[in-house]
């Protein structure tokens, strides 16, 4: 197993998944985590000059997508046909980009000063975005086989995302008014694999997204 070092910031965000993977499997890693003030004085050494930036013996990987990707191969966590593969990395692309970085506009100061407006926008997204999107998904996870995950029979990296994707918008998710039973249990069952349960226990818990 190489040397990982994770470089990102004191945030949730586009590290999140990449520790839940890391995590689940047990992977050692050293974290550099970077406050708001220090990161302009070493986004310099960085390959875009953004984290994550995952360093493995040596060599350094940035792009959480690639990361995320790279970290599920090595758990044996992105499916074991090629069909499963695609339909897991379907999955991810749909939780992280459609849901979880859209969420960023709405939660991140630095983007929407205004609290109200803020609150405003998120109310949009529960509305236009997320109540459609979750109605639309309880029906694919069933014709996809109805569980117990994602990918039916194997668990894969899009329980974890589907996990990461419901804890960054929970707040707007305990206001959604159809029942959704089968993402519930199947959220359920990733919080109580006991090595992620482990993590969220002791993870920070008053970071921002
Ligand atoms: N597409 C890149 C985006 C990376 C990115 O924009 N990271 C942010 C933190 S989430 C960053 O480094 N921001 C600081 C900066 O751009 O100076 C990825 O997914 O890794």
């Amino acid at each position: 197993m190489p040397k990982y070092i994770l470089h990102y910031l004191d945030i949730d965000a586009r590290a999140e998944l990449i520790r839940l993977i890391l995590a689940y499997d047990d992977i050692h890693f050293k974290e550099i985590l970077y406050s708001f003030e220090e990161w302009p004085t070493v986004k310099e050494k960085f390959p875009y000059e953004t984290v994550p930036v995952l360093v493995m013996d040596g060599k350094e990987v940035a792009q959480s997508g690639a990361i995320t990707r790279y970290l599920a191969r090595v758990a044996g966590i992105n499916g074991k046909t090629t069909t499963e593969k695609a339909m897991a990395d379907m999955y991810v692309d749909t939780f992280i980009y459609d849901i979880v970085e859209k969420s960023y506009s709405f939660r991140l100061p630095a983007l929407e000063p205004d609290e109200e407006k803020r609150k405003e926008k998120a109310q949009e997204f529960l509305k236009e975005k997320l109540i459609p999107f979750l109605d639309q998904l309880e029906e694919l996870y069933k014709k996809n086989g109805g569980g117990p995950w994602f990918c039916g029979e194997t668990f894969t990296y899009a329980d974890l995302a589907y996990f990461r994707m419901v804890n960054n918008v929970h707040d707007l998710v305990m206001q959604v008014p159809t029942p959704h039973p089968h993402l519930q249990e199947n959220y359920e069952r990733t919080a109580n694999i006991p090595r992620i349960a482990e993590y969220q226990k002791n993870k920070k818990q008053d970071r921002i997204i």
